[in-house]
């Protein structure tokens, strides 16, 4: 009985070092431990054992029992952690692989131009406000001394609502709301929508303006030329040059009509400029003191100067569009042009 143990010990021992696999470590636990193994057929052996030797044997065949399931153990972990080394080395998940492209959008070529127009006059104190689509008569004519038999006024040119409710045609009623709420020194820059009944290759019912407002002691056409320069140059190239052409808006006195050298050709001429080295861009002037009064301000203290720059125009001069239209179809084939 003896020889028959150390015998087993030896076998199993060994047997369970050869393991390799955890399957190979459960046949050789079921081989010696399962319930017809070696082991447990030698529990079953014990009636035949003298009584007098069953305590001693028995003891023996316990303490083989316990040596074993200790070595199994011990080996069951081995093999857990390899099998565990081998699996996070095998499934190992290649994070350097490229990942499939999410199609990004882009921003509209309006918002591109707004955006950057607003950016570069804020540095000069310039604020930014926003103000309502839909507008009164009186804020978006009488105020800024559009008189009542102006072709502006007119149902041909401006969308009403109603006899004074109507689709404002340019953002000046929020700078001129802006004016009865506060006295100078004021500097604001109001972006958005604009609405006139009009439409062909280069203008739209709807489109953007951008118009600043600065109001104080001392101001002139230099400090109106000198911002414009400075937006121009910003929005072109630094060698730009402003040219100012007479000409007549009811809120402004004296009004221009705003030329930049062609940023195409450098001013030598070309198609974009055809052929005058110059382009028109924008209108300006300085605030008609009528206007500075309807608003609440002292015109004998105060003057000030406005621009209104369509963003569209801007657009289109820049990047070389042709048709307005253009903006308004989201055609993604022409937006994806603007990915930065
Ligand atoms: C143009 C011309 C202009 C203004 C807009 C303005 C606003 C107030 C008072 C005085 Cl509250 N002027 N704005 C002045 C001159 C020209 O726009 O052709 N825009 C596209």
């Amino acid at each position: 009985m003896q020889e028959k143990i150390t015998a087993l010990r030896a076998d199993c021992t060994q047997e369970i070092e050869q393991c390799t696999t955890s399957l190979q470590l459960q046949e050789v636990k079921v081989k010696y431990m399962g319930k017809s193994g070696l082991i447990t057929a030698l529990l079953k052996g014990m009636k035949d054992v003298a009584p007098e030797d069953r305590p001693k044997v028995g003891s023996m065949v316990n303490q083989l029992r316990n040596e074993l399931e200790s070595v199994l153990e011990k080996k069951t972990a081995e093999i857990a952690e390899m099998e565990l080394q081998h699996k996070l080395k095998s499934e190992k998940v290649d994070i350097s692989l490229k990942s499939l492209d999410e199609p990004l959008g882009t921003l509209h070529p309006v918002t591109l131009i707004t955006q950057q127009i607003q950016e570069m006059l804020i540095p000069l104190g310039f604020k930014v406000l926003e103000g309502p689509e839909i507008e009164t008569d009186y804020y978006s004519f009488q105020a800024l001394n559009i008189p009542k038999d102006h072709p502006a006024r007119d149902m041909q040119d401006t969308f009403y609502i109603t006899d004074s409710i109507l689709l404002r045609p340019h953002t000046s009623p929020m700078q001129a709301r802006f004016m009865e709420n506060n006295q100078p020194p004021i500097k604001i820059v109001c972006p958005g929508k604009v609405f006139r009944s009009d439409s062909d290759a280069s203008h739209s019912p709807v489109f953007h303006q951008i118009e600043g407002l600065v109001v104080d002691k001392h101001l002139t056409l230099c400090d109106l030329k000198g911002t414009l320069e400075y937006i121009a140059q910003n929005l072109f190239t630094k060698d730009t040059k402003v040219r100012f052409r007479p000409s007549y808006f009811p809120f402004t006195e004296p009004s221009v009509e705003v030329d930049l050298s062609c940023s195409n050709c450098g001013g030598k001429g070309c198609s974009l400029c055809k052929g005058t080295g110059w382009i028109e861009v924008l209108g300006a002037g300085m605030v008609n003191p009528f206007v500075l009064e309807n608003c609440g301000i002292d015109s004998k203290q105060y003057t000030g100067y406005a621009f209104g720059i369509g963003i569209e125009r801007i657009a289109m001069i820049k990047y070389g569009i042709p048709d307005i239209r253009l903006f308004y179809e989201n055609d993604a084939r022409f937006l994806r042009q603007f990915k930065k």
